[in-house]
């Protein structure tokens, strides 16, 4: 386990800055470079609510909203913090899993991440 997470984290770090992307924007599918998903705060939900990377993959976070929010694994896992409006935040998936994750100001905004290879 640790070893593949370790590997992605290299393969992430050799294909240097990922250019931005919205999920479902990469054509064909099958291998290549790490990607980076965007997960929209907007109106106190996570644009798109569920969303699917591949292990590498990672998933920046931006809070449109003028109220701070975070995106805060359940687990603790991770946790962006507070973010005020405009920031962001970005988390690597290294390994497969669904994780679920939530706002701490505001539990009832709900979103999760499915790692799948
Ligand atoms: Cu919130």
């Amino acid at each position: 386990m640790a070893r593949i997470a370790v590997t992605a984290l290299l393969a992430l770090l050799v294909a240097g800055p990922v250019s931005g992307g919205l999920p479902g924007s990469s054509g064909a599918a099958g291998g290549g470079a790490p990607r980076l998903h965007r997960v929209i705060i907007e109106d106190f939900a996570f644009r798109p609510q569920r969303l699917e990377v591949r292990p590498g993959d990672s998933v920046e976070w931006v809070n449109l909203d003028l109220a701070p929010h975070t995106a805060s694994d359940v687990d603790g896992a991770w946790d962006s913090g507070e973010l005020a409006r405009q920031a962001s935040f970005r988390a690597s998936f290294g390994a497969a899993g669904n994780f679920a994750y939530l706002c701490a100001f505001h539990p009832m905004m709900r979103g999760e991440i499915v790692v799948a290879p």
